[in-house]
């Protein structure tokens, strides 16, 4: 059947019908269907997330992911309900799908085993870095396949929570170290963990000196302000970066308040709500992290650090022997590549693309 007749133009010069008054949809195409077409495919599709908590050992880092996704996921993995969660001994994965309303996320948190208790913690983000890297690597070696899958599975960590310790001075040399190698490779959230343990005032000024640090160190987290992309970006992303380390407190134990069951802590003088933002600010990460910077978060991954990642192994690969199977790269070295600090490397990519057409 002619598809012009399956769907007449709204500027078909039929005689239109009462119903639509001639000239009124002139010039109408239908470009804003495409945007159901992309729902409907998201949809169906699914949305993959990653995200690896970090920190030091007892900050309530396996706590906070039972906190953020609730029993959709984890409990499964904790030995019996009301049990102390365990202490994470090593580095570990977990992926569920988890659907609300019809949207499917499929969901992998990695845990990590805390630093930091070492006498000697040099190097302590070998581990970590080394994960980051692995997974960069897997990606890598599927896309440049000649025959590849049409969807690569992603493990790359789209965000890393690194939790900082509520000591109320600053940021510790090791946490320095840390983050900075880290913000080079991955997304960096930053929340200050057992905040309970802070008055407000205290949980302000740790703050304000947080945010010194990070400026003195050029530690660039997310969300970073180089990767703003228009004027209501750098609004509503300047909001975030002014409440940034987000001071949270976890909670894997719900209470009735008021004949409402909530999530929180019950200590002598009542119960912290972990949704009760005058109690602390797990609602704001919660809603970085899953309600409006999830894409986001997925494209810098993608973008940046990904493409800074393949970048580099690109470049090596140039010193393998030339032939027939010069591009497919020999794995990854087991230490992390030499990441440039992020950029945006759209350039720096083509011309590379450009050097490669020359061999
Ligand atoms: N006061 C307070 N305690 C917390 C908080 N979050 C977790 N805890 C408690 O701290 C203890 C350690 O919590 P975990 O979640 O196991 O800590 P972790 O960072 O995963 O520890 P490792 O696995 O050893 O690295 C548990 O008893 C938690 O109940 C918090 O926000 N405030
Ligand atoms: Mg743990």
């Amino acid at each position: 059947m002619d598809p012009m007749r399956r769907s007449p133009s709204p500027c078909s010069s039929r005689p239109s019908s009462p119903r639509t008054p001639p000239c009124k949809m002139l010039g109408y195409v239908g470009i804003e269907a495409v945007l159901d077409q992309l729902k409907i495919k998201a949809m169906k599709m699914g949305f993959e997330f990653n995200i690896m908590v970090v920190g030091q050992s007892g900050l309530g880092k396996s706590t906070m992911v039972y906190t953020l996704f609730k029993s959709k996921m984890w409990k499964s993995t904790i030995p019996g309900l009301g049990m102390p969660t365990p202490q994470t001994l090593k580095l570990q994965s977990v992926t569920h799908v988890i659907e609300e309303k019809g949207v499917k996320l499929k969901l992998t948190v990695t845990d990590t085993p805390g630093f930091g208790d070492q006498i000697n913690n040099d190097k302590c983000w070998d581990p970590i870095l080394g994960y980051i890297n692995e997974q960069y690597e897997r990606y890598l070696q599927e896309e440049i396949l000649i025959t590849r899958q049409r969807h690569i599975p992603d493990t790359r960590v789209h965000c890393c929570v690194y939790f900082v310790p509520p000591t109320g001075h600053c940021l510790r040399p090791l946490d320095i170290e840390f983050l900075q190698r880290l913000c080079r490779t991955v997304n960096v959230v930053l929340v200050i963990a057992r905040a309970d343990s802070l008055t407000i005032e205290e949980r302000e000024a740790f703050r304000r000196r947080i945010q010194h640090n990070l400026r003195t160190h050029c530690i660039d987290v997310y969300p970073q302000k180089c990767f703003d992309e228009d004027i209501n970006d750098r609004i509503l992303n300047s909001k975030i970066r002014d409440r940034i380390p987000f001071a949270v407190v976890g909670a894997d134990q719900e209470h009735l308040v008021n004949g409402r069951c909530v999530l929180g802590r019950k200590t002598k003088w009542g119960i912290i709500e972990v949704e009760n933002l005058a109690h602390c600010e797990f609602p704001l990460l919660r809603d970085l992290l899953i309600r409006s910077h999830l894409q986001d978060l997925k494209d810098i991954t993608h973008n940046v650090h990904y493409e800074n990642y393949r970048v580099c192994r690109l470049n090596e690969s140039h010193l393998l022997p030339r032939g027939p199977g010069w591009v497919n790269l020999t794995q990854a070295p087991a230490g992390p590549p030499a990441t440039p600090r992020p950029s945006k490397v759209r350039h720096q990519v083509q011309d590379d693309s450009k050097d490669d057409e020359e061999y």
